[in-house]
């Protein structure tokens, strides 16, 4: 007679075998090996947790089959390496911000382009209209798929020196920006000199005063620490970037369609969770920040800025002439 503890043993075997059978009899539709997933933010935050809650429902919603690994902290490293990584497709998912992604994929430059949101419910609907979808399919040309949009607040100036209070106050600052030309031209267009760096470069450079400071949102002004080297914040909210929650090509044509349903239903579950915790934090950095000491202004004016932005888009209509009618599409939205 089989004891309980034999049947067990052998029931856990036979649910193995069956494992690996559904495996092999999936190959090579499904990929089986365990996902690399990239991240550049730090574990606590919105972004990462929207990406762990995507694991882990790939994982039971396949009886794992389909499991990924995410390396938070940008470990697997900067934004513009990354992205080329998914293209080639050793990086299988990630949350890129659409800034950097520019350089490679001219047209989701259009989200770059300073003041052209006006607000986070104005970008969340261009984007869940034709102007979305226009954006995936030239990302998917370029092999990223790109399956949810998570959001990224508004971006807005801190530096070591003064309050920026108008365009002029930035002349002469040295600003550090992301990975694309627009935003070099953005900080050129109010007299300031803007410098390229990744992400985790950024910190020790305000420190040493390679630059006086740089630009983003609350959550990142204080996860990164740059609120302790750069205590002036100023409300200038020039950029609102949406970040995509994305899968390499490669890894999304060998899904099967039930795989592609889940993949997508777990982004897209992940997107809106990563909405909720953005908005709280948002806040609660916002107030952390203040509570350290940091000198915020508030600019309830943004005209000066948003007109000081003309050459900027002047030069990138004239360098993109195909890209007007995208620009004014978004702005036409509502
Ligand atoms: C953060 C974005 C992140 C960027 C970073 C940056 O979430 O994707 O890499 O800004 O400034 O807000 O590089």
């Amino acid at each position: 007679m089989t004891s309980p503890i034999q049947f067990r043993k052998f029931a856990a075997a036979a649910a193995t075998a069956a494992l690996l059978t559904a495996g092999l009899t999936a190959l090579p539709g499904s990929a089986q090996a365990e996902w690399r997933g990239w991240n550049i933010h730090v574990p606590d935050y919105p972004v990462s947790l929207g990406m762990d809650q995507f694991t882990a429902e790939i994982a039971e919603k396949s009886g794992g089959k389909l499991t990924g690994k995410t390396y938070h902290s940008g470990v697997l490293g900067s934004q513009p390496d990354a992205i080329e990584q998914m293209r080639l497709g050793s990086i299988d998912y990630a949350v890129f911000n659409l800034g950097p992604m520019g350089q490679v994929i001219p047209a989701t430059n259009v989200v770059s382009l300073p003041f052209i949101f006006k607000s986070m419910d104005h970008m969340h609907r261009v984007l869940d209209g034709p102007v979305g979808e226009q954006l995936s399919d030239a990302m998917a040309e370029k092999g990223i798929v790109a399956l949810a949009w998570y959001d990224s607040g508004a971006r807005s100036f801190y530096n070591s020196k003064k309050p920026i209070t108008t365009p002029d106050d930035v002349k002469g600052m040295k600003v550090r920006v992301m990975n694309n030309d627009l935003f070099v031209n953005m900080v050129a267009s109010m007299g300031g000199n803007a410098t390229p760096m990744a992400f985790s470069e950024v910190y020790s450079s305000i420190k040493t005063g390679v630059v006086d400071g740089a630009e983003n949102n609350w959550p990142s002004y204080e996860s990164t620490g740059h609120y302790e080297v750069a205590g002036y914040y100023s409300s200038t909210e020039h950029l609102i970037i949406p970040e995509c929650f994305c899968v390499s090509k490669a890894l999304w044509d060998g899904l099967s369609d039930d795989d592609k349903e889940t993949v997508k239903s777990a982004a897209r579950r992940s997107a809106e969770t990563q909405r909720e915790l953005w908005a709280k934090r948002s806040s609660a950095s916002r107030e952390k920040v203040i509570s350290a000491g940091v000198k915020f202004n508030e600019i309830a004016d943004k005209a000066p800025f948003q007109a000081a932005m003309k050459p900027v888009y002047d030069k990138f209509i004239a360098e993109n002439p195909d890209l007007e009618g995208l620009v004014k599409a978004i702005q036409a939205v509502d």
